[in-house]
């Protein structure tokens, strides 16, 4: 069991996809590892299908997923998940990656380790740790991100220091017994919250490693003010149905 899958939504990031797909596929040949990159795609119409389409054609490591429409980045990674517990087979772990150039590929190797070594279930590509950090982005942006971490911590009590991180890796043992259930997630950007605290739950080893996180390549973020609101209205919800259970 070896396989590493990294899955990559995108929605119109034809400025971006290709140097994302062009380094990882180097990084995989680099460290020998045995890759399958899925991007799904919720019908961008900036070009993004076809750059991608162009990798499918080319190698055998890149599948896409496509959908209809924009339906949110939850739930695009719980259908990406879904993709790979039926199609891949001696699935070790899943990576969950952006497409636009802020997580970089050449930091995959070290969240992979871990887990691939046994030593981890989840590891968070951290900008709080020791060694890990912002390389550019506004200061709105990481007043954005510090207090949803903050409000992250009140509400559910977990220590982790970057929980909102769309770069980590999880094991593929636990995608399964997480993912493989009919359960509904959220379908926005608080995914990544709720489902780390999911891992939290089933008692996952989750570990932070750190990483450079840098502002965009190109194009528009996706984060809206609705985002940002829906992801506060779930954080209230945890944590009075923490205070309910007396904090357990
Ligand atoms: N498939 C899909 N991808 C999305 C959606 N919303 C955001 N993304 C992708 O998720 C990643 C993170 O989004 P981004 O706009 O960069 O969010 P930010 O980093 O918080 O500004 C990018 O690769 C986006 O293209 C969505 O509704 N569907
Ligand atoms: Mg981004």
């Amino acid at each position: 069991m070896s396989l590493v899958a990294v899955v990559i939504p995108t929605y119109n990031e034809a400025e971006n996809i290709g140097r994302v797909l062009e380094s990882l596929l180097d990084v995989a040949r680099r460290y020998r590892l045995e890759i399958r990159v899925l991007v799904v795609d919720d019908n961008s119409s900036d070009g993004t299908v076809e750059i991608v389409e162009g990798f499918q054609a080319r190698s055998g490591s890149v599948s896409m997923l496509r959908r209809p429409g924009k339906m949110g980045l939850g739930s695009a990674y719980v259908d990406g998940f879904r993709w790979c517990l039926r199609n891949l087979e001696g699935l070790a772990v899943v990576v969950e990656m952006d497409a636009d150039g802020s997580h970089d590929p050449s930091q995959l190797p070290f969240l992979v380790e871990p887990i691939l070594n046994g030593v981890a279930d989840v590891v968070i590509g951290s900008r709080y740790v020791a060694g890990g950090g912002w390389r550019g982005g506004s200061l709105k942006r990481r007043i954005i991100s510090r207090g949803a971490n903050l409000l992250t911590r009140i509400s559910t009590g977990m220590k982790v220091k970057d929980a909102t991180s769309g770069y980590r890796a999880i094991a593929g043992t636990v995608i399964e017994k997480v993912f493989s259930r009919e359960q509904c997630f959220e379908s926005g950007y608080i995914f990544q919250v709720e489902t780390l605290f999911s891992y939290h739950k089933l008692g996952a080893r989750i570990v932070e490693a750190p990483i450079d996180f840098y502002e965009r390549g190109g194009g528009k973020s996706k984060l809206n003010f609705r985002e940002l609101v829906m992801f506060a209205e779930w954080c209230l919800r945890q944590f009075f149905s923490r205070i309910k259970t007396g904090f357990t």
